[in-house]
């Protein structure tokens, strides 16, 4: 039987022999000796002289083979310990794990703030037993005790990775497919920061991205939006390990997914290798990653071919993706590997050595770098300081001073043509700020006047050209975000945030400060139609937590909108903009937007009869009204966002909705939630429809007439009832 050590570049057929053509005995048989074993695989010439077997390369690859089993080991215990989780994929992973932090990667486990650190993605976060493992035996601050408490109530070892909870995590990772795309992002930020910072003598910025991902995240549509990009890009500094164990949930990838992937990623532009022996070749591993970074000009996609639960009685089949073991199984499994059955969660000596002997070399690293650092803190003293200011996330001083301010005299925009006004201003004093638009950048007018595309050969370039890809987008985002010194932010129209939804909601999760640009915010955007025109969209966004969002009605509030959104370093923010006209309101404020409504008009004299309150264009429609209801006392209300007013005090609420005071609101989007506020609401019910903006604003009641007659209907029906207080809760503030 012959083994193979193939670390192939460039696509080649499949093979007929490899290591997981062996029958699963000659492997279990091989186990011990088979990792890293250098003696039992033919290698090529160029490997020959590496794999000398000396006496001292005998025992390092003993030593590392015990590594990697004792972390398969360790992440089936950690699994059954919870009796809930996954260990079939990080039993697998283990030896693409060993290799990274082993031999690879800069980290540097006492600061995981280190902004050159490499970046490493767990794309199949369901496999995250492997990566807190990894973590742990590398000296990060996630304890025995934190691996024990696995999947367990506040501990630090949940169940899904997640960036701010575990030390070394650096993106929340579980939803299939975001974690890859968010390595796109990282690998980004690499390039851009790099390309912005980097002086002679000087690779300030130089690190890589690693991924290791599934099957799952390879048949994800984001993953090849975003590994499209990639190619595009040539992120020559991003390497993906795939995990080609041809399982999945429901069985054999077979089921579903019998595409050649190699293929696909190598007509994206990305270097393709394949490692058949990944179960057993941590030289082959190693190989392909050096093959990967020698490639400075493509991304590269190292197929590793494993076996889902290495080492289990239940290997190589889906029994072993998502449930633990067993006490039997695992007991085997340390004695087939060498390991005290009757011990649990006691790390071999010489495996604690030689990690933590990696860790300290890490630290030493670091220290090299920021001695590094001085020398350019010398040299370049401003963009040092720059660096280490946007390292910090604090934004310069003085930006506020670039928000433009507007008055009622001034011409009317669309709040999507102030939004470009404002960005304008603030791209040419905060640098952090990256992004660009979903391929309607003419539509969504996110480019400023200065702006340089961001493209494979001008990565010092800002604005961001995403192709028609959303969902990608978004995550990119997250990846620019995740890294530090940016503030990403991305745009399409307010419906086709949809499309972005997965994306976004991680950024929610994850404390990640992406502004989300949307425009074209409701039917008021006409012609194109019912596909086109959000009715749902908004409160969907507004439903998720720690997702802030805000429908300015004018262009001060558009520039109050953006500080809002700045000032939140660790909450995702959506502005939602109109395509049609806005005039500058008497008495907005960009200030007034951080309270979520405030009154724009209240009776000169006497209470208010009735509230009438409105986000974005339908505050215009609304202020039309006002000038047909004269003969009542009326409160005229903007309401930019229901998070931020639900923030507020109850006095501050009483004030802008008053104590038994009818309120009428209008919103050019679903009705649905507007009852929180609200006795009465002019919104949509049903889809658009294809017509003229005016044409269709009329037929769906959002104009002045049909708020003046609501108005009335309201007044009329109050008359001779009590109106119910709707901010009098108990568990409103
Ligand atoms: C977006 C998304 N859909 C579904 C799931 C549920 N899920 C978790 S793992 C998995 C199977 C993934 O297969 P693979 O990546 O090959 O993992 P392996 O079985 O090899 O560990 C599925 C469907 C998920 N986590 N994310
Ligand atoms: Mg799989």
């Amino acid at each position: 039987m012959e083994r193979v050590l193939q670390y192939n570049f460039g696509y080649l057929p499949p093979r007929t022999t490899s290591t997981s053509d062996l029958p699963l005995s000659a492997l279990l048989a091989n186990k011990r000796s088979a990792i890293g074993g250098n003696d039992q695989i033919k290698v090529s010439k160029k490997m020959k002289g590496e794999a000398k077997a000396d006496a001292r390369a005998d025992q390092q690859a003993a030593l590392e083979r015990n590594c990697v089993n004792y972390v398969r080991v360790l992440s089936a215990e950690i699994v059954q310990q919870a009796n809930s989780g996954h260990p079939g994929a990080p039993m697998g992973c283990a030896p693409m794990a060993h290799v990274l932090w082993g031999r690879v990667m800069s980290f540097d486990p006492l600061d995981d703030t280190w902004i050159n650190r490499d970046r490493f993605v767990l794309s199949n976060g369901h496999a995250c037993a492997l990566l807190y493992s990894m973590l742990h035996l590398t000296g990060y601050k996630v304890s025995m005790d934190d691996l024990k408490k696995f999947r367990q109530m506040n501990s630090i070892t949940p169940g899904h990775p997640e960036n701010h909870v575990t030390p070394g995590v650096e993106v929340s990772t579980g939803p299939l497919g975001q974690g890859i795309s968010n390595g796109v992002g990282l690998a980004m930020a690499e390039a851009h920061l790099a390309a912005t910072y980097n002086r002679d003598g000087f690779p300030m910025i130089d690190n890589y991205t690693y991924v290791i991902c599934g099957d799952g995240c390879m048949q994800e549509g984001i993953s090849s939006e975003a590994c499209s990009l990639a190619g595009h890009l040539r992120l020559g500094k991003l390497i993906v390990l795939y995990d080609d164990n041809k399982i999945q949930i429901d069985g054999s990838t077979d089921l579903a997914f019998t595409e050649d992937v190699l293929k696909r990623y190598e007509s994206y532009g990305w270097q393709t290798l394949t490692v058949v022996d990944g179960d057993t070749s941590l030289e082959a591993i190693t190989a392909a990653i050096m093959r990967a970074k020698a490639d400075s000009t493509r991304p590269t996609l190292i197929k590793v071919t494993t076996t889902i639960g290495f080492g289990s009685s239940k290997e190589g089949t889906h029994n072993v993706h998502g449930a633990p073991i067993g006490a039997t199984d695992l007991s085997n499994l340390k004695k087939s590997f060498g390991f005290n059955p009757d011990e649990s969660f006691v790390v071999p000596e010489d495996v604690t050595a030689h990690y933590h002997a990696i860790g300290a070399a890490g630290t030493a690293k670091h220290e090299a770098w920021k001695q590094m650092r001085a020398r350019y803190a010398a040299d370049h003293p401003q963009l040092n300081a720059e660096l280490l200011r946007r390292e910090s996330g604090a934004l310069p001083e003085g930006w506020r001073d670039a928000l433009p301010k507007w008055t009622p005299a001034d011409k009317a925009l669309a709040t999507r043509q102030s939004s470009q006004l404002v960005l304008n201003k603030l791209a040419e004093v905060i640098p952090e700020l990256v992004g660009g638009s979903a391929d309607l950048t003419p539509s969504n007018l996110t480019k400023w006047k200065s702006a340089e595309d961001f493209q494979a050969k001008t990565p010092q370039g800002r604005y961001i050209r995403f192709g028609v890809r959303e969902h990608a987008m978004a995550a990119i985002c997250n990846g620019l975000s995740a890294y530090g010194a940016l503030r990403p932010f991305c745009a399409t129209f307010l419906n086709f945030f949809g499309y972005a939804a997965g994306a976004v909601r991680v950024s929610a999760l994850s404390n990640l400060g992406v502004l989300y640009i949307a425009t074209h915010d409701s039917i008021g955007l006409g012609e194109d139609g019912p596909t086109h025109q959000p009715v749902e969209a908004l409160l969907n966004l507004r439903a998720t937590p720690n997702l802030l969002t805000i429908r300015p009605a004018d262009a001060n509030e558009v520039a109050g909108s953006y500080a809002i959104a700045l000032e939140n370093p660790t909450t995702p923010c959506v502005i939602a903009l109109s395509r049609q006209g806005c005039e500058h309101l008497e008495g907005s404020t960009a200030e007034a937007v951080t309270k979520g409504a405030y009154v724009l008009q209240s009776p000169a004299d006497g209470a208010p009869q009735i509230v009438l309150v409105g986000s974005g264009s339908e505050v215009q429609t609304l202020v039309a009204a006002t000038k047909k209801l004269t003969d009542v006392r009326l409160q005229l209300v903007s309401m930019p966002s229901w998070e931020l007013f639900d923030r507020q005090p109850r006095e501050y609420k009483s004030t802008v909705f008053p104590t038994g005071v009818p309120v009428l609101a209008m919103e050019a989007l679903t009705a649905e939630g507007w009852c929180k506020y609200a006795h009465s609401v002019i919104g949509m019910r049903s889809f658009g429809c294809s017509a003229p903006a005016k044409d269709v604003q009329a037929k769906f009641g959002f104009t002045p007439d049909n708020a003046v007659v609501k108005a009335r209907e309201l007044l009329a029906y109050y008359a001779d009832r009590p109106v119910p207080p709707l901010h009098e809760r108990p568990d409103m503030p």
